[in-house]
Protein backbone atom coordinates (compact mmCIF):
# COMPACT_ATOMS: atom_id res chain seq x y z
CA UNK A 1 0.00 0.00 0.00
CA UNK A 2 2.72 2.00 0.28
CA UNK A 3 2.38 5.35 -1.94
CA UNK A 4 -1.31 5.55 -0.44
CA UNK A 5 -1.95 8.93 0.15
CA UNK A 6 -1.84 9.92 3.90
CA UNK A 7 -5.25 10.57 4.79
CA UNK A 8 -6.20 7.00 3.39
CA UNK A 9 -3.57 5.68 5.83
CA UNK A 10 -4.96 7.85 8.55
CA UNK A 11 -8.49 6.29 7.77
CA UNK A 12 -7.07 2.31 8.33
CA UNK A 13 -4.87 3.52 11.52
CA UNK A 14 -8.49 4.63 12.71
CA UNK A 15 -10.25 1.82 11.47
CA UNK A 16 -8.02 -0.72 13.18
CA UNK A 17 -8.07 1.27 16.69
CA UNK A 18 -11.23 1.45 16.56
CA UNK A 19 -11.38 -2.26 16.51
CA UNK A 20 -9.29 -2.43 19.44
CA UNK A 21 -11.51 -0.43 21.32
CA UNK A 22 -14.57 -2.28 20.39
CA UNK A 23 -13.32 -5.52 21.54
CA UNK A 24 -11.08 -4.26 24.93
CA UNK A 25 -14.59 -4.06 26.94
CA UNK A 26 -15.18 -7.64 25.37
CA UNK A 27 -12.00 -9.43 25.87
CA UNK A 28 -12.08 -7.63 29.51
CA UNK A 29 -15.25 -8.93 30.27
CA UNK A 30 -14.67 -12.48 29.22
CA UNK A 31 -11.13 -12.65 31.44
CA UNK A 32 -12.77 -14.03 34.18
CA UNK A 33 -13.38 -17.48 33.03
CA UNK A 34 -10.24 -17.95 30.77
CA UNK A 35 -7.29 -17.88 33.73
CA UNK A 36 -6.45 -21.62 32.43
CA UNK A 37 -4.23 -22.68 30.11
CA UNK A 38 -5.59 -23.87 26.59
CA UNK A 39 -3.32 -26.82 25.93
CA UNK A 40 -1.41 -25.96 23.55
CA UNK A 41 1.83 -23.54 22.98
CA UNK A 42 2.41 -20.72 20.71
CA UNK A 43 4.82 -20.40 17.87
CA UNK A 44 7.30 -18.49 20.56
CA UNK A 45 7.19 -22.23 22.75
CA UNK A 46 5.16 -20.37 25.80
CA UNK A 47 2.08 -21.81 27.29
CA UNK A 48 -1.40 -20.33 26.12
CA UNK A 49 -4.26 -19.25 27.79
CA UNK A 50 -8.24 -19.81 27.39
CA UNK A 51 -8.23 -15.62 27.27
CA UNK A 52 -5.07 -15.11 24.66
CA UNK A 53 -7.08 -17.79 21.93
CA UNK A 54 -10.02 -15.82 22.85
CA UNK A 55 -8.59 -12.39 22.43
CA UNK A 56 -6.70 -13.75 19.36
CA UNK A 57 -10.08 -15.09 17.46
CA UNK A 58 -11.53 -12.07 18.46
CA UNK A 59 -9.16 -9.63 17.08
CA UNK A 60 -8.84 -11.82 14.13
CA UNK A 61 -11.83 -11.48 13.04
CA UNK A 62 -12.37 -7.80 12.96
CA UNK A 63 -9.09 -6.77 11.98
CA UNK A 64 -9.28 -9.13 8.86
CA UNK A 65 -12.50 -7.44 8.02
CA UNK A 66 -11.36 -3.97 8.40
CA UNK A 67 -11.54 -1.99 4.77
CA UNK A 68 -7.73 -2.17 3.60
CA UNK A 69 -6.23 -3.78 5.69
CA UNK A 70 -4.52 -6.69 3.79
CA UNK A 71 -2.20 -8.98 6.38
CA UNK A 72 -2.93 -9.85 9.36
CA UNK A 73 -0.45 -11.63 11.84
CA UNK A 74 -0.53 -12.92 15.68
CA UNK A 75 1.70 -13.65 18.45
CA UNK A 76 -0.55 -16.83 18.38
CA UNK A 77 -0.61 -17.57 15.13
CA UNK A 78 2.38 -19.59 13.31
CA UNK A 79 1.89 -17.26 9.80
CA UNK A 80 0.19 -13.91 8.60
CA UNK A 81 -2.62 -14.33 6.68
CA UNK A 82 -3.52 -12.48 3.79
CA UNK A 83 -7.03 -10.62 4.30
CA UNK A 84 -7.08 -8.45 0.79
CA UNK A 85 -5.27 -5.26 -0.08
CA UNK A 86 -3.98 -2.65 2.11
CA UNK A 87 -1.77 -2.31 5.32
CA UNK A 88 -0.24 -5.11 7.80
CA UNK A 89 -1.36 -5.42 11.04
CA UNK A 90 0.76 -7.23 13.59
CA UNK A 91 -0.78 -8.07 17.03
CA UNK A 92 -0.01 -9.45 20.48
CA UNK A 93 -3.74 -10.24 21.71
CA UNK A 94 -2.88 -10.55 25.64
CA UNK A 95 -0.04 -9.43 26.51
CA UNK A 96 1.03 -9.99 29.67
CA UNK A 97 -1.43 -13.10 30.16
CA UNK A 98 0.89 -14.97 33.01
CA UNK A 99 -0.34 -12.42 34.92
CA UNK A 100 -3.78 -13.79 34.55
CA UNK A 101 -4.28 -15.88 37.73
CA UNK A 102 -2.36 -13.57 39.84
CA UNK A 103 -5.17 -11.00 38.48
CA UNK A 104 -2.54 -8.07 37.13
CA UNK A 105 -2.05 -6.20 34.53
CA UNK A 106 -2.49 -7.23 31.30
CA UNK A 107 -2.83 -5.86 28.04
CA UNK A 108 -3.23 -5.80 23.72
CA UNK A 109 -0.75 -4.33 21.68
CA UNK A 110 -1.18 -3.40 18.02
CA UNK A 111 1.08 -2.22 15.32
CA UNK A 112 0.42 -0.98 12.05
CA UNK A 113 2.31 -0.99 8.97
CA UNK A 114 2.48 -0.03 5.71
CA UNK A 115 4.84 -3.37 4.49
CA UNK A 116 4.61 -6.58 3.84
CA UNK A 117 5.49 -8.42 6.96
CA UNK A 118 7.42 -8.96 8.61
CA UNK A 119 8.58 -5.12 8.53
CA UNK A 120 10.31 -2.61 9.66
CA UNK A 121 9.43 -0.55 12.42
CA UNK A 122 10.24 2.17 10.00
CA UNK A 123 7.13 0.94 8.17
CA UNK A 124 5.00 1.42 11.17
CA UNK A 125 1.95 4.49 10.26
CA UNK A 126 0.81 3.71 13.70
CA UNK A 127 0.14 1.60 17.07
CA UNK A 128 -1.76 1.63 20.02
CA UNK A 129 -1.98 -0.66 23.29
CA UNK A 130 -5.07 -0.89 25.81
CA UNK A 131 -3.95 -1.36 29.52
CA UNK A 132 -6.19 -3.65 31.50
CA UNK A 133 -5.89 -2.07 34.63
CA UNK A 134 -8.29 -0.93 37.75
CA UNK A 135 -9.53 1.13 34.36
CA UNK A 136 -8.94 0.09 30.76
CA UNK A 137 -7.20 3.01 29.31
CA UNK A 138 -5.42 2.86 25.57
CA UNK A 139 -2.48 4.56 24.37
CA UNK A 140 -2.61 5.74 20.55
CA UNK A 141 0.27 6.80 18.76
CA UNK A 142 0.29 8.19 14.99
CA UNK A 143 2.51 10.22 13.49
CA UNK A 144 0.73 13.58 14.48
CA UNK A 145 1.83 12.37 18.46
CA UNK A 146 0.33 9.95 21.37
CA UNK A 147 -3.10 10.42 23.19
CA UNK A 148 -4.67 8.64 26.22
CA UNK A 149 -8.47 7.57 25.83
CA UNK A 150 -10.23 6.11 28.58
CA UNK A 151 -12.65 3.23 27.46
CA UNK A 152 -15.60 1.95 29.05
CA UNK A 153 -18.66 -0.17 27.63
CA UNK A 154 -21.67 1.35 27.13
CA UNK A 155 -25.03 0.23 25.53
CA UNK A 156 -24.46 0.98 22.04
CA UNK A 157 -21.10 -0.09 22.00
CA UNK A 158 -18.23 1.90 23.88
CA UNK A 159 -17.34 5.08 25.16
CA UNK A 160 -13.87 6.38 24.24
CA UNK A 161 -12.96 9.61 26.33
CA UNK A 162 -9.66 11.46 25.40
CA UNK A 163 -7.75 12.22 28.81
CA UNK A 164 -4.51 13.50 27.83
CA UNK A 165 -4.65 15.07 24.27
CA UNK A 166 -0.61 15.24 24.20
CA UNK A 167 1.45 12.53 25.97
CA UNK A 168 4.97 13.26 26.60
CA UNK A 169 7.71 11.42 28.54
CA UNK A 170 7.73 13.76 31.66
CA UNK A 171 11.40 15.81 31.85
CA UNK A 172 12.10 14.13 35.46
CA UNK A 173 12.04 10.53 35.22
CA UNK A 174 11.66 8.42 38.32
CA UNK A 175 10.69 4.84 37.80
CA UNK A 176 12.24 1.43 36.24
CA UNK A 177 11.53 -2.30 35.63
CA UNK A 178 13.51 -4.93 33.85
CA UNK A 179 12.97 -8.22 33.05
CA UNK A 180 14.32 -11.34 33.18
CA UNK A 181 16.31 -12.96 36.11
CA UNK A 182 19.06 -10.93 37.54
CA UNK A 183 21.72 -14.05 37.29
CA UNK A 184 21.01 -14.55 33.63
CA UNK A 185 21.58 -10.59 33.17
CA UNK A 186 24.76 -10.07 31.10
CA UNK A 187 27.70 -8.10 33.47
CA UNK A 188 27.04 -4.86 31.52
CA UNK A 189 23.67 -4.42 31.74
CA UNK A 190 23.54 -5.94 35.69
CA UNK A 191 26.50 -2.84 35.93
CA UNK A 192 23.84 -0.24 34.55
CA UNK A 193 20.57 -1.81 35.76
CA UNK A 194 22.88 -1.09 39.50
CA UNK A 195 22.91 2.50 38.88
CA UNK A 196 20.04 3.01 37.79
CA UNK A 197 18.95 1.15 40.71
CA UNK A 198 20.19 3.54 42.93
CA UNK A 199 18.09 6.70 41.45
CA UNK A 200 14.78 5.77 40.11
CA UNK A 201 12.40 3.38 42.10
CA UNK A 202 11.38 0.01 41.37
CA UNK A 203 7.77 -0.44 39.32
CA UNK A 204 8.08 -4.03 37.45
CA UNK A 205 4.73 -5.98 37.33
CA UNK A 206 5.30 -8.41 34.66
CA UNK A 207 3.21 -7.48 32.18
CA UNK A 208 5.22 -5.36 29.52
CA UNK A 209 2.42 -2.57 29.02
CA UNK A 210 1.67 -2.24 32.41
CA UNK A 211 5.41 -1.54 33.22
CA UNK A 212 5.60 0.54 29.96
CA UNK A 213 2.93 2.81 30.60
CA UNK A 214 4.32 3.41 34.35
CA UNK A 215 7.35 4.76 32.07
CA UNK A 216 5.49 7.26 29.59
CA UNK A 217 3.65 8.26 32.68
CA UNK A 218 6.45 8.95 35.48
CA UNK A 219 8.95 9.05 32.77
CA UNK A 220 12.06 6.23 33.07
CA UNK A 221 13.19 2.98 31.35
CA UNK A 222 11.16 -0.73 30.77
CA UNK A 223 13.75 -3.26 29.82
CA UNK A 224 13.43 -6.97 28.96
CA UNK A 225 17.44 -7.11 27.85
CA UNK A 226 19.18 -9.62 26.26
CA UNK A 227 19.95 -12.76 28.54
CA UNK A 228 23.01 -15.07 28.84
CA UNK A 229 21.14 -17.95 27.10
CA UNK A 230 18.67 -15.43 25.39
CA UNK A 231 20.95 -13.44 23.49
CA UNK A 232 17.42 -12.09 21.46
CA UNK A 233 15.67 -11.32 25.01
CA UNK A 234 12.14 -12.65 24.68
CA UNK A 235 9.79 -9.60 23.38
CA UNK A 236 8.79 -10.03 20.02
CA UNK A 237 10.02 -7.45 17.62
CA UNK A 238 6.58 -6.96 15.22
CA UNK A 239 4.21 -7.48 17.75
CA UNK A 240 5.88 -6.13 21.41
CA UNK A 241 8.79 -4.23 20.57
CA UNK A 242 8.38 -1.82 17.18
CA UNK A 243 4.96 -0.76 18.39
CA UNK A 244 6.07 -0.08 21.84
CA UNK A 245 9.21 1.57 20.41
CA UNK A 246 6.67 3.67 18.31
CA UNK A 247 4.82 4.75 21.10
CA UNK A 248 7.20 6.09 23.41
CA UNK A 249 9.42 7.58 20.16
CA UNK A 250 6.27 9.57 19.79
CA UNK A 251 5.88 10.65 23.22
CA UNK A 252 9.62 12.39 23.09
CA UNK A 253 11.78 9.04 24.33
CA UNK A 254 13.95 6.61 22.66
CA UNK A 255 13.89 3.09 22.30
CA UNK A 256 17.02 0.50 21.76
CA UNK A 257 18.02 -3.50 21.42
CA UNK A 258 21.04 -1.92 23.02
CA UNK A 259 23.26 -0.78 20.30
CA UNK A 260 20.41 0.45 17.41
CA UNK A 261 17.53 2.10 17.41
CA UNK A 262 15.02 -0.78 17.97
CA UNK A 263 12.90 0.62 14.54
CA UNK A 264 16.41 0.08 12.69
CA UNK A 265 16.67 -3.39 13.57
CA UNK A 266 16.37 -5.41 10.24
CA UNK A 267 13.07 -7.83 10.29
CA UNK A 268 14.06 -11.10 9.72
CA UNK A 269 10.89 -13.09 10.59
CA UNK A 270 7.61 -12.91 12.00
CA UNK A 271 8.11 -14.34 15.33
CA UNK A 272 11.78 -12.59 15.89
CA UNK A 273 12.86 -11.82 19.27
CA UNK A 274 14.77 -8.69 20.21
CA UNK A 275 16.25 -6.99 23.52
CA UNK A 276 13.94 -4.10 24.21
CA UNK A 277 14.86 -1.02 26.49
CA UNK A 278 12.49 2.55 26.20
CA UNK A 279 12.11 5.02 27.88
CA UNK A 280 13.66 8.41 28.60
CA UNK A 281 15.88 9.72 26.50
CA UNK A 282 19.01 10.31 28.51
CA UNK A 283 18.78 6.90 30.21
CA UNK A 284 18.67 4.82 27.04
CA UNK A 285 21.46 6.87 25.64
CA UNK A 286 23.40 5.82 29.26
CA UNK A 287 22.33 1.93 28.43
CA UNK A 288 23.65 1.98 24.76
CA UNK A 289 26.75 3.63 26.35
CA UNK A 290 27.25 0.59 28.77
CA UNK A 291 26.16 -2.03 26.75
CA UNK A 292 28.50 -0.66 23.58
CA UNK A 293 31.56 0.19 25.79
CA UNK A 294 32.27 -3.23 26.88
P1 LIG B 1 3.24 -12.66 26.53
O1 LIG B 1 2.88 -11.68 25.45
O2 LIG B 1 3.25 -14.07 26.04
O3 LIG B 1 2.43 -12.48 27.76
O4 LIG B 1 4.78 -12.40 26.93
C1 LIG B 1 5.27 -11.10 27.09
C2 LIG B 1 5.45 -10.75 28.55
C3 LIG B 1 5.65 -9.28 28.74
O5 LIG B 1 4.45 -8.67 29.00
C4 LIG B 1 6.58 -9.21 29.91
O6 LIG B 1 7.40 -8.07 29.87
C5 LIG B 1 7.36 -10.48 29.80
O7 LIG B 1 6.60 -11.37 29.04
C6 LIG B 1 7.61 -11.09 31.13
O8 LIG B 1 8.17 -12.36 30.94
P2 LIG B 1 8.57 -13.32 32.13
O9 LIG B 1 7.38 -13.41 33.02
O10 LIG B 1 8.89 -14.60 31.43
O11 LIG B 1 9.75 -12.69 32.81
MG1 LIG C 1 3.36 -10.04 24.89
Amino acid sequence: MSGTPDRDVAAVVDSVVDVIARSAPEIRAALPGRRVESGTDNPSGETVMAADVYADDLLADRLAAVERVGEFASEERESPADVGDGLAVAIDPLDGSSNLRSNNAMGTVVGVYDAPLPASGRDLVGAAYVLYGPITTMVVATEDGVREEVVEPADDGVDRTVVAESVTLPDDPTVYGFGGRVPDWPPAFEAYAREIESELKLRYGGAMVGDVNQVLTYGGVFAYPALEDAPNGKLRLQFEANPIAYIIEQAGGAASDGVQDVLDVPPEGVHQRVPLHVGSTSLIDRLEDALVST
